[in-house]
């Protein structure tokens, strides 16, 4: 049997890294397309030098996704590049919907012209819920998106599923809701008050500005999330899948377990910054992935504490690290 290749697009970020991490235990092989910058990038995926390849293209230009799709000829294409922090998208919403929204279009135009055949999977968001109108939210729940970003992906969701019912593509659209590991981004909520929590008790620092502690996320490992995207693009037809653990927890809680992990007290540190709070808020969020656990046979494995607790004792090791090499 031919090896089969996948393309990851946005493999320099948290999902992109886990997902090839995956994809090379499957026997895959694994091409990952960045766009050019100045300075590589590659922190995330530098474990992985040697067992994947790189390409240059970039979801603002057409013909650079025609042509990576007719040199590396892929059997899967998973679309993870976006741009992909919600309070970013008030900033620059155009950037954003070029990117996250239109960003998706052209992609789905360069499959549909150099091989129709190829499996797609988008990263939808349970950003796309908002302002949630049924609790937990499902495949069925329909949308209310309070961001820029979130407006960008309900339509990247439509597309979607559009491209599936105009040309029959085998087009996935996996909702899911937000996912945690040691290599999130900084700015993120869950590894900002992680590597909060390791600056503070290294002694780098004392507060720690938050904005809304009354928000509450559906928050899982990526590790896990990752392998549901995979399973998508096996099923013999493809379809939408929420992907969540169930459960709810607020960023007071996350702030409450993480200092306690590193032995600290969060009241003693957290400073709340009204300019941190969002124009619009999504309050709360609860997935139900009934059906990924049904069809997929999907579970996630890692619970909201083991998850914290894996970020602040990554985060410590590394300022740990970082003073023994002074
Ligand atoms: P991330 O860490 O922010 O990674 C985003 C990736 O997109 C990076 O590799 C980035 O490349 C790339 N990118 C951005 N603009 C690009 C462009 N114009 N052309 C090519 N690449 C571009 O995001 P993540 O957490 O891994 O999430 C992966 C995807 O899932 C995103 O689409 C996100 O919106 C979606 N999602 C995430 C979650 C979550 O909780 N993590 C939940 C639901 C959906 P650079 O390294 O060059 O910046
Ligand atoms: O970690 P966050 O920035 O993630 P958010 O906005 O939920 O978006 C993430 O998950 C989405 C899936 O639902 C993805 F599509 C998206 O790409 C991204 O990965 O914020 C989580 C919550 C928010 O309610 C925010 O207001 O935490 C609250 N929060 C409170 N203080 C904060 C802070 N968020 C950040 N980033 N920084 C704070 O200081």
């Amino acid at each position: 049997m031919t090896q089969p290749i996948a393309l990851i697009t946005g493999i320099t970020g948290q999902d992109g890294s886990y997902l090839a991490d995956f994809l090379l235990t499957q026997g895959y092989r694994v091409v990952g397309m960045v766009r050019r910058a100045s300075t590589e990038n590659f922190e995330r995926i530098e474990h992985l030098r040697g067992q994947i390849e790189i390409r240059q293209a970039d979801l603002l230009d057409q013909l650079s996704l025609i042509n990576l799709l007719r040199e590396v000829r892929p059997r899967e294409v998973y679309n993870l590049a976006a741009q992909s922090f919600v309070p970013t998208s008030w900033e620059q919403p155009v950037l954003t919907g070029e990117f996250t929204a239109l960003g998706v279009t052209r992609l789905l135009e360069a499959i549909r012209l150099v091989d129709p055949g190829i499996r797609f999977y988008q990263a939808s968001s349970s950003e796309m819920f908002g302002q949630v109108q049924e609790v937990p939210q499902t495949e069925r729940t329909p949308f209310y998106p309070r961001s820029p970003y979130g407006v960008a992906k309900a339509y990247a969701h439509w597309i979607t599923v559009n491209y599936r019912e105009s040309y029959g593509i085998f087009a996935c659209s996996g909702i899911l809701f937000n996912h945690e590991s040691p290599r999130r981004g900084k700015e993120f909520v869950t590894r900002k008050v992680t590597d909060g929590v390791a600056r503070i008790k290294a002694g780098l620092a004392t507060t720690l500005l938050m904005g809304n502690l009354q928000a509450r996320r559906d928050w899982g490992f990526a590790g896990d999330y990752v392998e549901a995207m995979w399973r998508m693009l096996q099923q013999p037809q493809p379809d939408n899948y929420v992907v969540a653990t169930g459960e709810t927890h607020s960023v007071q809680e996350l702030c409450e377990r993480a200092f306690a992990r590193a032995g600290l007290n969060w009241k003693d540190h957290v400073v709340v910054d009204r300019a941190l709070v969002r124009p619009a808020e999504v309050e709360s969020l609860l997935g139900d992935a009934t059906k990924a656990k049904r069809v997929l046979g999907w579970q996630p494995r890692v619970s909201f504490h083991a998850l914290v607790d894996m970020m602040v004792d990554a985060d410590l090791a590394r300022y740990e690290r970082r003073s023994h090499a002074q």
